[in-house]
């Protein structure tokens, strides 16, 4: 796919927590912890006012939402040494792990810029393999005058890298960060954490649903080489249980029939894939295995508040099979989730989607999962 080229960068500074690392299920955790010992609850209501802030601001914000009977900074230490157990389990978000090693076998220079502070940074990163050696300069809020939405910890990463801001290329989810790159005068691609945020990040010259969508080569950097025909591969990922009854939309409103899992169960799975377009095969109790594309989605145009599993199995079946047992075996990415002008240019872009399934899945590195035991289902109540 030919992508006009941007403008030509020399390094990339990333931003940390929401961009690289899914730190905001153990944010959450904490705080609910923290939070209990003062007879509160909390509701996750305040996440968008913390994203991106530094520690301080953060503990002014939650102080005063709560009305908690402590001090920020007494906040801030107890709540960061509460942070410390956690710190193992946090995960790189979709995508981290690929651009990392990317950029860093093409020698492109690195930098973390991150409004955490310092040690809190290295601490988070000595859990994930590889990151401390690929990143030359590191920058925290506490090594800088102001932290983000000031411009000065991407400067000083800029400084430091021996590079000119206007050659900066900045990764960042949150809007103060976003603000934070275009102070600096450099460019800023943003991949929001939150989901239906876009309007609120017109700053940025980019917005990517997921780091699985950065395509280097229209910023002069060296492009992902893993794309084949449309198509990302990933480790095989297992979805599965009784079809249930959706709301009908699928058939009617697009004329693509799409069986609805309860995804019970598999919120932790779906919250480590980004909504978007998936492929792979589809195991079907008593009938046998099929090609499948589908979407996973916060759908946009039913404006659904949880993420839904809608796979399309391309063949065609002269019945409905409501409470059979489906296993998915998806194998691969193929594009964000869009909004689009009309149901019939959403239609069009299914079937297109179909084609590049259709045909992905007869390659060898995907057809393989064909014979994937967990398409194998035996009896209708499977496992
Ligand atoms: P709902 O979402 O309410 O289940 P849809 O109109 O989206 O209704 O249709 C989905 C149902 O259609 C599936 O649950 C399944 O029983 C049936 N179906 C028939 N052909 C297919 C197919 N090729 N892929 C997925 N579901 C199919
Ligand atoms: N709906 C969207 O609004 N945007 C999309 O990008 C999108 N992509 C889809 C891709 C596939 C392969 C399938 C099967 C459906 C897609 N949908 C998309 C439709 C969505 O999942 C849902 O089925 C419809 O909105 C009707 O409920
Ligand atoms: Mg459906």
């Amino acid at each position: 796919m030919a992508q006009p080229l941007k403008k030509l960068m020399s390094c990339v500074i990333l931003d940390l927590d929401g961009t690289l690392l899914n730190t905001d299920g153990m944010f959450s955790e904490v705080l609910k912890t923290f939070l209990v010992k003062y007879g509160k609850e909390w509701d996750g209501r305040e996440k968008h006012k913390i994203v991106g802030k530094t520690p301080l601001e953060e503990a002014a914000i939650i102080v005063e939402d709560y009305g908690l009977p402590c001090a920020k900074h007494e906040f801030v230490n107890e709540v960061y040494s509460m942070f410390s157990d956690h710190l193992c389990k946090v995960k790189a978000l979709p995508g981290a792990n690929r651009l990392i090693k990317h950029l860093s076998c093409h020698g492109v220079p690195m930098a973390l810029a991150s409004n955490s502070h310092r040690a809190t940074i290295e601490s988070k990163i000595s859990y994930q393999h590889g990151w401390n050696e690929s990143f030359s300069v590191i920058v925290g809020s506490d090594e800088v005058r102001t932290g983000k939405p000031s411009p000065d910890i991407f400067l000083e990463a800029a400084k430091r890298l021996n590079m000119e801001p206007s050659s900066s290329l900045v990764i960042e989810d949150s809007v103060i960060g976003v603000v934070a790159g275009k102070a600096a005068g450099m460019e800023v691609v943003a991949v929001p954490s939150l989901p239906k945020q876009t309007h609120r990040y017109t700053a940025a010259d980019e917005v990517i649903n997921s780091l699985l969508d950065l395509r280097p080569e229209k910023w002069g950097l060296p492009p992902f080489q893993d794309w084949i025909e449309g198509t990302l591969p990933s480790e095989p990922w297992y979805i599965g249980g009784p079809v249930v009854k959706g709301l009908g939309r699928g058939s009617k409103v697009l004329g693509i029939p799409t069986a609805n899992l309860s995804t019970e169960g598999y919120s932790d799975v779906l919250s480590e894939h980004p909504s978007g377009v998936y492929f792979g095969w589809a195991g079907l109790s008593t009938r046998g295995v099929y090609k499948m594309v589908m979407s996973i989605g916060w759908n946009p145009y039913f404006d659904n508040a949880e993420k839904t599993i809608e796979p399309w199995l391309l063949h065609e079946f002269d019945e409905d099979f409501y409470d059979e047992e489906l296993h998915l075996v998806i194998v691969g990415y193929i594009r964000p989730e869009a909004n689009f002008p009309s149901l019939e240019t959403l239609i069009a872009k299914i079937h297109e989607d179909r084609k590049v399934a259709e045909r992905a899945l007869d390659l060898p590195l995907y057809s393989k999962y064909r014979d994937d035991p967990y398409l194998k289902i035996t009896s209708s109540k499977g496992q």
